[in-house]
């Protein structure tokens, strides 16, 4: 059974090559526009769900670890939020844990849409690492939607920025070059021995990752502002002697008028997301889950510095 806050177990046992001394170790961060595909890749690199996705921008808004051994390397990968214009305080608290996120990494990882490569966002972010003269490894992604003489012309006008050592064409999706990308970061990761214990694949409380499964039906869910509106919090989580588990969540929502769009009609609007987020709970637990979830309005929660730190981000950026 898994520990509770030390979520989710490797499934396979790693090389024990430790006592060797010969091993890796070190922080990859992936950055990029929204929507280009960072939690995905993350995802598909550790070999486990983690990260939420949707098909809507702005889905993460912290950071979150990552662990995945490659031979003798540990790569500690840093899914973050999309770095895009800001505008909000939560946009701001978001894009600041981005680049905290690559300020403190080994590597930096610069996700692109190859649908989208001249997306302002992208050409931001490029313009930022340039002038900063950070080196950074270009991985080209959703190679499955474009075709291939296009995404070499698309590297080759992003590579003149100057800012790319190696580029990538992967698609986090399917998995297309993801081997490559993950082979080359291991021998690029510095000496040194492993930080985190071999068994684990993320710093994150399953409380918390508890809570993003509940946020991602949330934003598959639901539309227009509603899923930039809330915010979802585990409230208490009780161990059942048969083993189950017993959640309460609070989705929270700036507006009655919003909770009554999330609640729906005669609730089946909460019921769906209830189901849809119990049954991926159940997958990635590997056990019974009863989920309960409550949907509270909290006018004030997007300026609120206790929200920030329940959600892993700084208030004052
Ligand atoms: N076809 C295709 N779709 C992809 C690929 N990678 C990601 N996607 C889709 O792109 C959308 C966004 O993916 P995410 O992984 O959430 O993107 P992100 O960069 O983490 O987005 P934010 O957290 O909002 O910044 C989802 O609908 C994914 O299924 C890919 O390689 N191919
Ligand atoms: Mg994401």
């Amino acid at each position: 059974m898994p520990r509770k806050n030390n979520p989710v177990q490797s499934p396979e046992p790693s090389p024990k090559v430790r006592e060797r001394g010969d091993t890796r170790c070190g922080y990859v961060a992936l950055i990029g526009a929204p929507n280009a595909g960072k939690s995905t890749l993350l995802n598909q690199l550790v070999g486990k769900k983690l990260a939420i996705v949707t098909p809507k921008v702005q889905t993460t808004r912290s950071r979150l670890l990552g662990i995945v051994i490659v031979g003798p390397a540990q790569l500690i990968l840093v899914d973050t939020p999309g770095i895009f214009a800001t505008r909000r305080r939560l946009d701001r608290a978001m894009v600041a844990a981005a680049w905290a996120g690559m300020a403190d990494a080994d590597q930096t990882v610069l996700l692109v849409d190859a649908e989208r490569p001249a997306d302002p966002d992208t050409g931001r972010i490029v313009d930022r690492l340039a002038a900063g003269e950070r080196r950074a490894i270009l991985a080209l992604n959703k190679i499955d939607l474009v075709r291939r003489d296009r995404l070499l012309a698309i590297a080759d006008t992003l590579f003149r920025a100057g800012c790319f050592e190696h580029v990538f064409m992967i698609s986090g999706l399917t998995g297309d070059g993801v081997d490559d990308l993950k082979r080359h970061l291991a021998s690029v990761m510095p000496p040194g021995p492993w930080l985190f214990p071999e068994d684990q694949l993320s710093d994150a409380p399953e409380r918390w990752l508890a809570a993003e499964v509940t946020r991602e039906q949330v934003f598959l869910q639901l539309h227009d502002e509603l899923p930039y509106s809330a915010s979802v919090e585990t409230e208490s989580w009780e161990e059942r002697a048969d083993g189950s588990a017993r959640i309460d969540q609070v989705i929270y929502v700036r507006r009655p008028g919003q909770r009554a769009i999330v609640l729906g009609d005669k609730g089946a609007r909460i019921k769906a997301i209830g189901a849809r987020a119990r049954a991926e709970l159940e997958r990635m637990l590997e056990r019974r889950i009863h989920l309960f979830l409550f949907v509270k309005v909290r006018d004030n929660w997007i300026e609120d510095p206790e929200r920030y730190a329940a959600l892993g981000l700084d208030y004052d950026v």
